[in-house]
């Protein structure tokens, strides 16, 4: 708890664009609860490492990255924004959470499964580490929740049992964090492949759709999108994956229930619907992107968004690590 409000903390990887999968199942959320909680937001761009990057391209996103967060309505006046490597604690901490964490825990989880077997010439220790150096930034600002997409559900839950097995060694250090997720959309699926989830990585781009996509091509892509033969617009996600994925993101879009978004299309075929789906994302996505440029255009302003954040989130993060060192022996002056 900061004051009367309890603590979220976020991130994402300036890796690529963002697609609307991390819009509905993170940034959107993040925006929604900006209110209610003390937030604090970051550009995880030392998890992004753990892949081989361009650095002018990393550079790039970077600042990208940060404009998007403003442009969806992230508030820096209200919320702690910043870049993991302006604040050396989360490289201190990640440390220290190494030598609490197993490695047969690490090896277990399925996204370095997943990004091993993608990667296959580059299984480096960062990759495999991920998880801790992602514990590490939660733990650090005693977040209490940790809204994230589903597919970060297994490293919400090893953060907690690191928290834990810490706590129970020492004493209260660290606040057990909850992971909090979409009740519509938490996994949006690739529009071609509705069993995959949609990535910002994909090897086929018309799977996804980024945020920077211009209207034709989220039309295009969504006119695309795979669905099934029986001409009925029905949330049924094991039966139906490709119609019950477009009708999540329909929903999130236009701020319908799934039920009524059914309702609305009843007795219509697909053409019409994927048109729909189509339009009503690319309506939202255009304001986005418009704030989007001309934030970028100001990086003067983007500079001292980034410069606050780090000093906010460098005290705050500082207060945990010290904590952490006197409780473990490190000498200190
Ligand atoms: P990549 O696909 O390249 O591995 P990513 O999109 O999973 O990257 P991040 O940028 O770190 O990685 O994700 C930011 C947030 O978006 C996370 O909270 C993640 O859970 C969420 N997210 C990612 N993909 C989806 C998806 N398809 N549906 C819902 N949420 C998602
Ligand atoms: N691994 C996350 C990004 C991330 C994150 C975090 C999310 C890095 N550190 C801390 C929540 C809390 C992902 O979404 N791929």
């Amino acid at each position: 708890m900061q004051g009367d409000k309890k603590i979220l903390y976020s991130a994402a990887q300036p890796t690529n664009n963002l697609t609307i999968g991390n819009y509905i199942g993170a940034v959107k959320n993040w925006v929604d609860l900006q209110e209610e909680y003390d937030c604090v937001f970051a550009i995880a761009n030392m998890h992004a490492i753990t892949v081989r990057q361009n650095p002018a391209e990393l550079r790039k996103n970077t600042l990208s990255l940060l404009a998007l967060y403003i442009a969806c309505g992230i508030d820096p006046k209200k919320c702690v924004l910043y870049l993991q490597s302006h604040v050396p604690a989360h490289a201190e901490l990640a440390w220290v959470l190494n030598t609490f964490t197993y490695v047969g825990e690490m090896e277990r989880m399925t996204q370095f499964k997943d990004k091993s077997a993608k990667h296959a010439d580059n299984i480096n220790m960062g990759l495999m580490d991920y998880p801790v150096l992602m514990a590490a930034d939660i733990l650090l600002y005693q977040a209490d929740v940790v809204p994230v997409g589903v597919d970060q559900r297994q490293h919400l839950e090893i953060t907690r049992d690191i928290a834990i097995r810490f706590n129970n060694l020492y004493s209260p250090t660290f606040t057990v964090p909850e992971g909090v997720y979409v009740k519509v959309g938490a996994k949006i699926n690739d529009l071609l492949d509705p069993s995959k989830k949609m990535s910002k990585s994909a090897e086929n781009v018309n799977g996804s759709v980024f945020i920077s996509d211009d209207r034709d091509t989220v039309i295009r892509k969504f006119k695309r999108a795979v669905t099934d033969s029986d001409a009925c617009v029905k949330y049924d996600p094991q039966n139906k994956p490709g119609v019950s994925n477009l009708l999540s993101i329909y929903s999130v879009f236009s701020g319908k229930t799934v039920e009524e978004c059914e309702r609305e299309f009843e007795g219509k075929g697909y053409g019409d619907f994927k048109l729909a789906v189509g339009e009503a994302v690319a309506d939202k996505l255009a304001p986005i992107q418009a704030e989007q440029a001309r934030l970028l255009a100001d990086k003067a302003y983007l500079d001292g968004v980034l410069k606050d954040g780090a000093e906010s989130a460098a005290r705050r993060a500082n207060r945990t690590l010290s904590k952490v060192y006197k409780k473990i022996g490190f000498y200190q002056l």
